[in-house]
């Protein structure tokens, strides 16, 4: 009976050493805060208007932002809706992030290597099979890494991604947000297997848990994942185990259904508070510089916030342009009846 122990770096309960470098924990830990900062101001201006619904990722800080710095620029990104930290770490500006919750961008991702973010839930998990499956018949040297949430493990694509990907020994890393709910649906409720790493096994694909707010290991699971990958040895399955701290998105409400108790825990595990200590303890960034990296998030994302209300807003027709290359009759006569009602 396989076991599926979960893979620690920071803490008591390490079963691996650290291996990051310094600078990069340093920029892991700058990155965490300032995606912090985005969801905290975003929440903030949704609540007055400003912006559209939104899906923060307070709690999930560290696997969204280790798992994007274990990348190489080169590797393709495929994220889901709550997934603007990896794509900043990837190289989106944060810029268009915010023009992107304020409705003013047609695209988020722009020109790096990440598809549009999916709404659908695990719809991009077969598109990143086949960009990592053309990438390697091309002789790229790169990975693909899909971002998805417990719930997507319940989707029909997710099991067909897995078994491509596995079939063709595609370099591509699923990466899996356990962050214990799927909207109001618990894990529990959403499998009866114990774990979600296990579900790689039935794809001959290699299966890990990660303590996911436990930056550090995340990092060094996604680079360890990607070596594997790139030496031809097939896709992983990572589970990082964390928790939303906040709503599902700003129109959710969860003490409708998460009992407190519950987030009291996972707050005491708040991941930005433990790479901070790690951090300080190490003598790599005082309790001083850290409050320093807060203030220069704040003012930055304040800045970023006000060049983005000044940007005009995006022309409504937009968004019958991206679907087809030469758009219907119907879609076109839609299109004009937009354009002559908005002048
Ligand atoms: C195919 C599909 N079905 C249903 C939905 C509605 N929906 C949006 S988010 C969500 C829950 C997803 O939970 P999870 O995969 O755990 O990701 P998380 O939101 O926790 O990051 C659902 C059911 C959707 N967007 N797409
Ligand atoms: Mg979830």
């Amino acid at each position: 009976m396989e076991t599926w122990p979960i893979y620690r770096v920071m803490g008591p309960d390490a079963n691996d050493e650290d291996r990051v470098p310094d600078p990069v924990k340093v920029k892991i830990y700058e990155d965490m805060v300032l995606l912090r900062t985005f969801d905290e101001k975003t929440i903030t201006l949704q609540r007055q208007g400003r912006v559209g619904t939104f899906p923060p990722s307070i709690g999930q800080e560290a696997s969204e932002i280790a798992s994007a710095h274990a990348l190489s620029k080169e590797d393709w990104l495929a994220p889901s809706y709550r997934d603007h930290g990896a794509l900043y770490v990837h190289g989106v500006p944060f810029e268009n992030v915010i023009l992107f919750a304020m409705g003013k961008a047609s695209s988020i991702s722009g020109q790096v290597r990440a598809l549009p973010t999916s709404i659908p839930i695990a719809t991009h998990l077969p598109h990143a099979v086949g960009l990592a499956w053309a990438a390697r018949r091309q002789g790229e040297a790169v990975v693909a890494m899909a971002y998805f949430g417990d719930g997507g493990t319940s989707e029909g694509d997710f099991h067909e991604a897995l078994n491509f990907a596995g079939v063709l020994k595609a370099p591509v890393i699923f990466f899996c947000q356990n962050n214990g709910w799927a909207i109001s649906v618990p894990v529990r409720w959403q499998t009866a297997s114990p774990t979600l790493a296990q579900k790689a096994l039935a794809y001959g694909v290699h299966g890990q848990r990660v303590d996911g707010n436990d930056a550090l290991a995340v990092y060094q699971a996604v680079k360890a994942a990607r070596e594997r990958a790139l030496a031809g040895e097939g896709p992983t399955l990572i589970e990082a185990l964390t928790y939303r701290l906040g709503p599902h998105t700003t129109a959710d409400d969860p003490s409708r259904y998460r009992p407190l108790e519950e987030w009291e825990v996972w707050r005491q595990r708040d991941p930005l508070v433990r790479l901070g200590r790690y951090l300080a303890e190490r003598g790599l960034l005082s309790e001083a510089e850290q409050a320093a990296i807060q203030e220069r998030a704040r003012a930055w994302i304040n800045r970023a916030v006000e060049a983005a209300e000044a940007t005009p807003p995006v022309d409504p027709t937009a968004m019958f342009r991206y679907l087809y290359a030469e758009p219907p009759p119907r879609l076109l006569a839609q299109m004009q009846a937009l354009q002559e009602e908005i002048g």
